[in-house]
């Protein structure tokens, strides 16, 4: 009896299955309420005395080797099925969302391909930036309002290191190692410490652009932006500029276009205004142009930002400026890209 429990103990390690009936026959054959081991234990009484603790003990064994045994073919025959069908069902309906691109990309692309059917090369950079590229190349006076630590994000307890605040820091680079012609747009994430509201956010996305040569003039970047403005709001659209001031421009202006929603007669987005006002611009400071290596003297260049959320809040009707980045599936799925 000893041997015969003993080679069953055997057979039960080294069993295998190719199927889950298999593995089931095998169950009962060894498990079952008349199996083999219901056998095995009701010769126990018959067992010598001496015999009784190691018989015992092989049964135990034997019906834990069973059962683990058996589990494990079950469990890995389910599986193998299952992958099996995956494989082998190509027919299967797709469950399953398609994605759309966001609503940022989608007019971010599209402003960088206007502006590169007019000769516009994409530059980008770091988004953790150094003084000077930020600030002091950029003709920032020292006592300047941006260099605060209420406005800027600092890197810990490195008052040289700050997230960009505007994309004119890939633009220093650029002027620092190409002479002109230069034709380039800087599309990327840029970063201010505001409190986040429907209006303002800690973060957003810009587009500068910059255009140095020989004689490059006012009336340039006013014939560049209204072609501009054109590809994006319709070619009914009308530009308007307004006098500002940047620290890296000089003179510097604010534009608006004709609002697209009432074709400039008055309405609640454009604040019966009729205009919508949508980047800022201007000609390069002389002081920027030398800062960054290039002879002011025998060049000059305009240059010009926009907010992409703002562009997309206008186009889409955008209300809130959150919407942007809290994944909100409802309002991502809106938008199709065509590029
Ligand atoms: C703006 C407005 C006006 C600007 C200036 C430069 C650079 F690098 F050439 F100095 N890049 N971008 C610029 C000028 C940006 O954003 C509202």
């Amino acid at each position: 009896m000893l041997e015969q429990a003993k080679s069953l103990l055997e057979e039960t390690k080294n069993f295998s299955a190719k199927s889950i009936e298999e593995v089931e026959a095998f169950r009962i054959k060894v498990l079952g309420s008349k199996g083999e081991l219901k056998k095995l234990f009701a010769e126990f009484k018959s067992i010598p005395n001496e015999d009784k603790k190691e018989y015992g003990a092989v049964l135990n064994q034997l019906k834990e080797a069973a059962q683990d045994r058996v589990n494990e073919l079950k469990a890995a025959l389910a599986d193998a099925v299952t992958s099996a069908d995956d494989k082998m069902d190509l027919s299967r309906p797709v469950n399953a969302e398609l994605g759309s691109r966001h609503p940022i990309s989608i007019v971010k692309n599209q402003i960088i391909e206007i502006f590169n059917r007019i000769g516009y090369q994409i530059s980008e950079g770091p988004e953790i930036e150094d003084d000077w590229h930020n600030f002091t190349a950029l003709n920032f006076p020292p006592e300047h309002p941006a260099r605060d630590m209420q406005d800027t994000f600092f890197v810990a307890k490195n008052p040289d290191m700050a997230l960009r605040t505007h994309t004119s820091s890939v633009q220093v680079r650029v002027m620092e190692n190409n002479q002109p012609p230069i034709r380039t747009i800087s599309p990327g994430r840029v970063y201010r410490n505001e409190a986040i509201s429907a209006r303002a956010h800690c973060f957003f996305h810009q587009i500068e652009g910059l255009y140095i040569d020989k004689n490059v003039s006012f009336a340039d970047l006013k014939q560049t932006l209204l072609y501009f403005a054109k590809e994006v709001f319709g070619e009914e659209t009308k530009i308007r500029l307004r006098p500002s001031y940047f620290p890296f421009t000089e003179p510097s202006a604010e534009m608006d276009v004709s609002c697209s929603i009432c074709s400039g007669k008055g309405c609640n987005v454009c604040k019966y205004t009729g205009f919508l006002e949508i980047l800022g611009c201007g000609m390069v400071d002389p002081n920027v142009l030398e800062n960054c290596g290039i002879d002011s003297k025998v060049y000059s260049g305009f240059a010009f930002g926009m907010g992409v959320e703002r562009i997309a809040q206008l186009k889409y009707n955008v209300n809130d400026l959150r919407l942007y980045s809290e994944n909100d599936k409802e309002f991502l799925s809106q938008f199709k890209a065509e590029i």
